[in-house]
Parts: C-alpha cells; structure tokens; sequence
C-alpha cells in the first residue's frame, strides 16, 4: 500500500433527548453519573452529526474540525476517546500483523451538526457519539456498541446514548473505573412506531452555562440533588422502562413531565440558580397541560434540556391535535432554527 494512501471513514450519529435526566457526576473525569439515565433517540433524518475520520501516514498532527471551525482536539475528554481506540486497534494490528498501522498515524476528524450547537439539543451527545463510531470504523474494530458507550461516556457523558436507535438507558454502575458505566438498548424504535417527537425551538443560541458546569454547581450546592439522585431517579428509570415496554404513553408522559420539572426544580435550587428554560418555555407547558386536560388523558408530554428548547412527545394518533397546538409560540414549518418550530420523529437509525 502506497505511503501516501488515506484511509477514511465516514457516518452519522443521532441525538438523543433523556426523558429520564442525566444530571451529576461522581467523578468528572470519567464522567460517571450520580444516577442513572434514559432516552430516546430523534431520527438522524433530523437531526444527526456526520463525521468523517481519515488518516494517512503523511498528517502530521491530529485535527478536528466542527462546521468548518477548528475545535480543540487536545481537551482531556477527546484525548480519552482517542487513547481508548487507537489502543484498540494497536490490539487488533498485534494480533494481525498484515494490518496497516493506522493506530500509528495522525487523525484527521471532520464533523457537521445539521442543527444548533450548544443549545441544549444534545449536540455534544451526538457528536462525541459520531467521532467514537466514525474513528472505530475506521479502525474496523469489531467492539460492541455497548463498549463503544464506555468510551464515547469519556468524551461526553449523553454521548454513550447515542449509539443506539431507540429507547435508550445509561446505568450509573458502582465500579470506580467506570467499566459498568455503560448504556444498553431498552428497545428498538419499532417497538413503539408511532412515537413522534416535536421540537420547538424556542432559542437557537448557545447557552450560557454549559452542563458540564451548571450540574456540578448543582451538585455541590442543591440539597433536593441528593434525594432527587437516591429517592426519585432510581424507581423512576425502572416506570419509565416499564412504560415503553408495555407502551403505555399515558405513564411514559407523566414520567417524562415530572422528570424534566423535578430536573429544573434542582436547577433552580442550585446556588446561585440555573434558569434554563424562558417565558416561551413555560408557556409551551401551560399548552401542553391545557391539551391534556383538555382530552382527559396525556396526549403530549413535554420536557426540557440544559437550554429553553421544548421536546414534546405524542403518538401518531394525535398529531393533529398535538402538533398545530404550538404555532403562535414557535411559528411553524421546518424553515431553519430561528425561532421556528421543527418536527422530528423519534425514529431508530
Ligand atoms: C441528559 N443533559 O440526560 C441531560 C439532561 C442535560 C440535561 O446529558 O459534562 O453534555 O459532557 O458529560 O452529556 C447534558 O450533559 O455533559 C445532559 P458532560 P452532557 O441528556
């Protein structure tokens, strides 16, 4: 094989928005969680980052570039990543001596969101889950997306579940190193194929504090964490599986609304407070509950990240009454971010 040949690799990785909340770690350089957490993944038809790993013995440094921008490829958190699977595929050129020597040479990453960066959709999920995966097909590893979820955990601790279609849980585990700190799939999207998720953008702009930050603040200072963290999460992650299992949205929607509330009410406890949702947000609950009581079960179930964007569920049945209910709020139609409301099916890969 000729020296200058470079070997590439290219793929997309979901979001996925937790309607169970990862929220506090207990050792952030690992990144494992205080508790355990749960998701379900949005169609990359959506939204999705797509990168391209390459390499070739004549780069002479890894890079990585975001939207066009260099990004800072030397953070502890992506150098965790890139240790983890280039000592994988060292593995793999030991045993199979034949194999090109990619574990040797520089890398070159390239991602794409085709969404907001930074505000509170997951992008840093989906885009650490895109550089473990695009990196490990390139290496042709054959590591299960379970072991692929330890190592894409390090890089951002929702990334772990992004590589997987579907209902998604990510369990805390005990073990210091963090080797039981993996996600695993509850259940394909076709288990529950009329699941549908509406976003509603209500600010596409970066958020002022990251989560990174914001949940160690929460962390250190909030005195409803330590329950939320031992007396809510942990019956809540065993409903809420129930829910989906069973496909019984009248509880998954109950769930998910107490969850995202009791999730910012802890923000709102940190000290000094962490306000991340706005007045459109508030007013996107308010529909909400009106359309359910309205119908006289949960038709909708709406829940916030790290930012003041809305995800609301529903199910197929309701679109009609769910999905025009939001208009004078967001705008409609999927024209772009700003401002706009954008639908977004919770579809597998
Ligand atoms: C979640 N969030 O479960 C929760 C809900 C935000 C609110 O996971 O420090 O960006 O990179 O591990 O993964 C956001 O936290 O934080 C998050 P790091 P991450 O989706």
């Amino acid at each position: 094989m000729a020296d200058e040949e470079v070997y590439r690799a290219s793929t997309y990785a979901p979001v996925n928005i937790a309607v169970v909340k990862y929220w506090g770690k207990r050792d952030t350089t690992l990144n494992l969680p205080t508790n355990s957490s749960l998701s379900v993944t949005l169609s990359q038809d959506d939204l999705r980052t797509h990168t391209t790993a390459s390499c070739s013995p004549t780069f002479t440094a890894d890079s990585l570039t975001l939207n066009g921008n260099p990004q800072d490829i030397t953070t502890p958190r992506t150098q965790a990543c890139l240790r983890e699977l280039r000592a994988l595929r060292h593995a793999l050129e030991t045993s199979n001596p034949s194999l090109p020597k990619l574990s040797t040479m520089s890398l070159r990453l390239t991602s794409a969101n085709n969404f907001p960066t930074a505000a509170g959709l997951a992008s840093s999920a989906a885009g650490f889950a895109a550089l473990v995966r695009a990196i490990a097909d390139l290496y042709a590893l054959p590591t299960p997306p379970e072991d692929l979820s330890r190592i894409a955990r390090q890089g951002s601790g929702s990334a772990c579940r992004s590589l997987f279609g579907g209902y998604v849980a990510w369990n805390t585990g005990t073990s210091p190193d963090g080797s039981d700190s993996l996600a695993h799939l509850i259940a394909p999207a076709s288990h529950w194929p009329d699941m549908r998720a509406l976003l509603l953008i209500t600010n596409p702009s970066q958020k002022a504090i990251s989560s990174t930050a914001g949940m160690q603040q929460t962390v250190a200072t909030s005195p409803l964490f330590p329950h939320r963290a031992a007396e809510i999460v942990p019956p809540r992650m065993r409903a809420m599986e129930k829910a989906i299992l069973s496909r019984d949205f009248d509880s998954f929607a109950t769930l998910t609304m107490k969850e995202s509330n009791n999730f910012h009410a802890c923000c709102a406890d940190t000290h000094p407070p962490i306000f991340y949702m706005n007045d459109t947000s508030r007013a996107c609950i308010r529909v909400c509950e009106a359309l359910n009581v309205a119908a006289g079960r949960a038709v909708c179930a709406y829940t916030f990240d790290a930012g003041p964007n809305c995800v609301v569920y529903y199910l197929q049945a309701d679109e009609q009454v769910v999905a025009g209910s939001f208009k004078g709020l967001v705008g409609e139609g999927k024209e772009g971010w700003e401002g706009k409301g954008v639908e977004a099916r919770a579809a597998p890969q």
